[in-house]
C-alpha cells in the first residue's frame, strides 16, 4: 500500500509512535510517505528505501491571526497524492490533521482517486475540547468523517465516545515499542555519572506538562530520600520545570535532582535507573512507562486514564490513586529494599511487552484496518455533517 502520515514528529509520544508506525511499514513493504514540518529524527539517523520525506512549510503573515499551518499541509497533501497516489492518508490528531486531510480531499483534481482518511487519537484532541469548547464541532466532525478512528486505549475510545456522543465504530489499537532498541545491558550503563555515590536512581521523563504532575516526582523522591539514598533524574522539558525545580529547593532535595533537559536516547537512562516514575493526571497510553517496561525498570505510576491497560498493579509495576505522593513513595522504597522483586517485575513487565505491544503484533492490526477501508466505500456520515445532533457544549460556541 501507499501510505501517508502526517504527524507533529518532533513532540512527545504521538509523534514518536506514528513515526515508528511509517518505519515498521516501510520496512513490511509499504510505501510511506510522511507529511510534516521537519524530517522524524529517527529516520534521519536511519533511512529506509521506500521511505519518503514531504516538508510542510508555514507560512506567518502579520496581518493573519496565526500561522496557516492546516492549510499549508492540506495543499502539500494535495501534491503528495497526486505525485504518489497515496491510499491510505493516516493521520495523528483529528484537530487540525484529519481536518487537513479532509480538505485536501476535497481539492484533489478529479483525474485522481480520492485517499481514505485514517486518524488516530491520542488524547489531546479529547483534552483540547475540554479546555477549548469551541473546538468541540470540528473535532466531532473530523471524528465522525473519518474512514477509520482508532484510539491508543479501551480508555480513551470510553472518554471520546462519552465527550462527543460518538456512535461510529472506534478500533483500540494500542501502542508499542521496538525491544531491539528499549532494552536492558544494550549499552553498558554509565550509573556513576548519575550517582556518583552508588545512590538509587529515579527516573522521570515527561515533556513537563502540568498533566505530568511534575511536582509529585519531586515530592515522591524527597519521600523517598528520607529513607534511602537517592538522586532524581528528569529528562524532558517544558512549562512545569521551574515549579518542579523549586519544589526540590522547598523541600530542600534540590543537591540531588538532576534536570538533564531533552535527550534522544532515553533507553541509556531507562536501562540505567531503578524506577521509572510517572504520576500523571491521567494518560492516555503511557508510552514512556511501556518503554521503561520494556527496559525491565520497575514503573511507580497513577491509575489515571489508560495506564492501568499498560500496567498490571502488583505484577509488571505499581499503581496508585492520582496525587497519593505517599502510597508512590512506599511503593518505590518497597522496590528499592527488594532487588529480586524488582528483577521479578522487570522480567515480567518486558514479558508482557512481549505478548501484547510488540511491533510485530501491533502493526498488522493497522495492516488490517487500511485493507478494510480500503474496501468499503460508504462514507461513516454521509451527510458531511459533524455527525452530532444536539451539542452539549453550550459554552463557546
Ligand atoms: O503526553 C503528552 O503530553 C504527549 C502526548 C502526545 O500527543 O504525544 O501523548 C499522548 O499520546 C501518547 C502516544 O499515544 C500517549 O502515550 C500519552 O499517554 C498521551 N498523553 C496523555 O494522554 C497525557
Amino acid at each position: 500500500m501507499k501510505i501517508g502520515i502526517v504527524c507533529y514528529p518532533t513532540y512527545g509520544g504521538s509523534g514518536v509512535v506514528a513515526t515508528e508506525l511509517g518505519r515498521f511499514l516501510a520496512l513490511r513493504g509499504h510505501e510511506v510517505h510522511f507529511i510534516s514540518f521537519t524530517l522524524p529524527f529517527r529516520l534521519a539517523h536511519d533511512p529506509i528505501d521506500n521511505v519518503f520525506f514531504h516538508e510542510v512549510q508555514t507560512l506567518r503573515y502579520d496581518v493573519l491571526p496565526s500561522d496557516l499551518y492546516g492549510i499549508a499541509l492540506a495543499s502539500k497533501i494535495v501534491q503528495v497524492v497526486q505525485n504518489n497516489g497515496l491510499d491510505i492518508v493516516h493521520v495523528h490528531y483529528a484537530v487540525p490533521h484529519a481536518i487537513s486531510a479532509f480538505m485536501a480531499r476535497s481539492s484533489l483534481d478529479k483525474r485522481y482517486h480520492p485517499f481514505k482518511v485514517v486518524t488516530t487519537l491520542h488524547g489531546t484532541d479529547i483534552t483540547l475540547v475540554g479546555r477549548a469548547p469551541s473546538f468541540f464541532p470540528i473535532a466531532a466532525y473530523a471524528i465522525n468523517q473519518s474512514d477509520a478512528v482508532t484510539t491508543v486505549s479501551q480508555w480513551l475510545k470510553d472518554e471520546t465516545v462519552r465527550e462527543f456522543g460518538i456512535k461510529r465504530p472506534i478500533d483500540v489499537i494500542p501502542n508499542f515499542v521496538d525491544v531491539e532498541k528499549f532494552r536492558r545491558g544494550l549499552t553498558p550503563c554509565k550509573r556513576s555519572a548519575l550517582a556518583p555515590r552508588g545512590e538509587n536512581i529515579l527516573l522521570h521523563i515527561s515533556n513537563f506538562r502540568p498533566v505530568k504532575r511534575v511536582t509529585d516526582v519531586v515530592e515522591i523522591f524527597a519521600r523517598v530520600r528520607e529513607r534511602t539514598p537517592a538522586v532524581l533524574v528528569m529528562v524532558g522539558d517544558g512549562p512545569e520545570r521551574d515549579s518542579a525545580s523549586q519544589r526540590a529547593r522547598d523541600l530542600g532535595v534540590s543537591d540531588a535532582v538532576r534536570f538533564l533537559g531533552k535527550k534522544d536516547n532515553i533507553e541509556l537512562f531507562m536501562s540505567c535507573a531503578d524506577v521509572f516514575l510517572l504520576p500523571s493526571e491521567y494518560e492516555s497510553f503511557g508510552l514512556a512507562a511501556l518503554e521503561a517496561m520494556a527496559c525491565e525498570l520497575p514503573v511507580v505510576a497513577s491509575n489515571g486514564g489508560g495506564l492501568p491497560e499498560v500496567i498490571e498493579h502488583g505484577r509488571t509495576g505499581f499503581l496508585a490513586e492520582m496525587g497519593n505522593v505517599a502510597e508512590m513513595a512506599d511503593r518505590v522504597l518497597e522496590v528499592l529494599a527488594n532487588p529480586e522483586q524488582a528483577a521479578a517485575i522487570g522480567t515480567q513487565a518486558r514479558r508482557s511487552v512481549h505478548e501484547h505491544f510488540l511491533p510485530d503484533s501491533v502493526i498488522p492490526q493497522y495492516e488490517r484496518l487500511y485493507e478494510r477501508v480500503l474496501r468499503d466505500t460508504a462514507p461513516v456520515a454521509p451527510n458531511g455533517g459533524n455527525g452530532v445532533e444536539e451539542y452539549t457544549y453550550a459554552d463557546g460556541i
